[in-house]
């Protein structure tokens, strides 16, 4: 199955991000239902392998998170490939996606090297870009560029399902993990 770790976020900061797709029309917009932060993408995966990785999970402990979204970025280098709204730098968030990381790998599961920029992706563009494109993202980066979420706290990490279809993906919570919590 293909999978991914990541952070479900909270009500009042998807109704935030939805404000903000809103304002900036531009890509293909990610549904609110969607928008999330990666840990860690595992792709394709067998059963025997997302079970290990699952009982290690239920055992793993971590503190509870507090983040903060800030500031808007194009991600894909010459080629844009998504708009996100970025994640402010956070020790904990940094600790917590790099013992996960290891978590992973442990249970078998090989992950490529990557650096871990936190993100959540609100847009997804074509290839090419259409005419008019590149203008309207670099007028948003400069609109909206110092949006601001306020804090909110983080309390659990997600498994998600990702089933892709012809429109995009579609992802479905397949275990969640509670942060700050004695394991059951
Ligand atoms: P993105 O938001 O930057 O596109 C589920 O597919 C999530 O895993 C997406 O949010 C995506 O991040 C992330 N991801 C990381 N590497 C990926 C890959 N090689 N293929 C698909 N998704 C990937």
């Amino acid at each position: 199955m293909r999978c991914f770790l990541g952070l479900c976020l909270p009500d009042p900061i998807l109704d935030q991000l939805d404000r903000l797709q809103d304002e900036i029309p531009v890509g293909r917009r990610v549904p609110s239902e969607n928008l999330h932060i990666t840990l860690s993408f595992l792709d394709d995966q067998p059963d025997e392998l997302l079970e290990a990785l699952h009982q290690a999970l239920c055992q793993f402990r971590a503190p509870q998170l507090r983040l903060e979204l800030r500031g808007l970025r194009v991600m894909g280098g010459k080629s844009p490939r998504v708009l996100c709204a970025e994640v402010t730098p956070d020790a904990s968030l940094s600790q917590l996606q790099s013992c996960l990381r290891s978590l992973v790998q442990v249970s078998g599961i090989a992950l490529p090297r990557a650096r871990f920029r936190p993100h959540v992706t609100l847009a997804r563009f074509a290839p090419r870009l259409q005419p008019g494109q590149q203008q309207r993202i670099e007028k948003a980066l400069l609109q909206y560029g110092g949006f601001t979420s306020p804090v909110f706290a983080v309390p659990e990490i997600t498994l998600f399902g990702s089933t892709l279809l012809p429109d995009g993906a579609r992802y479905e919570v397949l275990a969640q993990y509670p942060l700050g919590a004695e394991p059951s």
